[in-house]
């Protein structure tokens, strides 16, 4: 069976405007393609990459539900002590419906690659058991990425280094770390140098919830960055959250974006999520509570956006909706200039998949699997201003979505000409 779609704006590609696809792959993407067994017009709308969501935590969703476990103060602080009083309860079947749920969502609204963080500061490791069948389970439909994170630190959790040691053998892909939440300095920076060796012992990436504080003078973000440029390691790293950046001296930023040039090492940022849990100590002016997003996609560091929450401890909303997450992170980040907002969809598609190293995967290429997402829209612009609902997602050539575009049963029509 061969497909053809056609009348397509292909992100990225202004030459090409049909493809075709044959055994799961992109067979071609050209002008003027052979005849298919099926042929689907697209007339004119924008077709993207698959979304990607690289920073979720899928075993705390919905555990912000129900009475007495909203988060009062709206910190940090607050959520992680929070899912310690309650976590003690987790069971594998709980773990497994919670992800399904959060899953679910995101597949709708056109996520088809996920990496999440799971908690490994328990001594059944309950998440991580329940994550690794689902990874497997769903990987024709879901690329998924676990990360092992040691929530509530690597030492300030007994036990945590052997944790974390049993999930890379038993299949974790990324090794996580919380550096800010370490009981000194000290403790943070040494956790930091036995995440990067252990990550490069078992030949793994790194992903550090880093900084996510207001404090200036957190500085796990520059010991991180130093460790991974001396290993050459910074590729393979990424540092998520750094929100204490936006909160640093230019002189200081200036000196790190220097460095940071120097390692390559990833960002993500999670706007909806911080600008919640941020600036909660501040009157006014408040802080939005974002990293330097446009200085360091300025810089030529690889920065993506990130959902992070689905109504937990942390964030009482979230629905998978990435859109909704790119239209915050451009506000948020000052991102809005036209040629800002033309390339923009780079943060929740291919700078995702940079941070995830799925590339050779990832992007509508011949020879590369046959997943993408169409969006009602003729371009990027119009797509982001209007907040474009996706229209199809395809994955290995067959559709995980495919909807209608919404249309009224009943509507006042200023533009017809019954109107006038
Ligand atoms: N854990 C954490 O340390 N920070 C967050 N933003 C979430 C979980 C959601
Ligand atoms: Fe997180």
């Amino acid at each position: 069976m061969i497909k053809k779609y056609v009348n397509a704006h292909i992100y990225g590609n202004s030459e090409a405007d049909e493809i075709l696809i044959e055994n799961r792959q992109f067979k071609a993407v050209g002008n003027n393609l052979p005849e298919a067994d099926e042929v689907i017009d697209l007339e004119g709308r924008l077709v993207l990459p698959p979304y990607v969501d690289p920073h979720l935590h899928l075993d705390y969703i919905f555990s912000g539900l129900g009475e007495g476990n909203a988060n009062i103060s709206g910190t940090l602080f607050e959520g992680i002590q929070r899912w310690s009083d309650n976590k003690k309860s987790l069971t594998e079947e709980m773990v497994r419906e919670r992800a399904l749920k959060g899953i679910q969502k995101e597949l709708n609204h056109g996520v088809q690659f996920i990496r999440t963080h799971v908690d490994i500061t328990d001594p059944n490791l309950t998440g991580m058991k329940a994550l690794i069948k689902l990874r497997e389970e769903l990987k024709d439909i879901v690329t998924i990425q676990l990360v092992a994170f040691p929530q509530e630190g690597f030492f300030r959790y007994q036990g945590a280094e052997a944790l974390m040691i049993k999930a890379l053998e038993m299949g974790a892909d990324v090794l996580g770390g919380i550096p800010h939440f370490e009981i000194s300095y000290e403790h943070g920076v040494e956790s930091l140098k036995r995440i990067v060796d252990l990550a490069i012992k078992y030949n793994v990436m790194i992903d550090i919830h880093c900084d996510e504080n207001d404090d200036p003078n957190s500085r796990f973000l520059e010991v991180l960055n130093a460790f991974v440029m001396e290993k050459d390691y910074g590729k393979y790293t990424t540092a998520s959250h750094t929100t204490s950046f936006g909160s640093v001296e230019n002189s200081y930023a200036n000196k790190m974006l220097g460095l940071f040039k120097e390692s390559q090492i990833n960002f993500i940022s999670c706007p909806t999520e911080n600008a919640h849990l941020q600036g909660r100590g501040d009157t006014y002016p408040k802080r939005r509570g974002l990293t330097r997003v446009k200085e360091l996609l300025a810089n030529g560091n690889n920065v993506a956006f990130a959902q992070d929450s689905i109504a937990d401890y942390w964030y009482p909303l979230g629905n998978g909706n990435m859109m909704n997450i790119l239209d915050n992170g451009i506000h948020l980040a000052h991102y809005t200039h036209i040629d800002e907002i033309n390339k923009a969809f780079d943060l929740i598609t291919y700078h995702g998949a940079n941070i995830m190293r799925v590339n050779d995967a990832y992007g509508i290429e011949e020879g590369k699997p046959a997943n993408f997402i169409v969006l009602d829209a003729k371009d990027p612009y119009e797509a982001i201003r209007e907040r474009a609902e996706v229209l199809m997602s395809i994955r290995h050539g067959e559709y995980i979505f495919k909807r209608e575009v919404r249309k009224n049963e009943l509507a006042i029509d200023l533009l017809s000409e019954s109107t006038k």
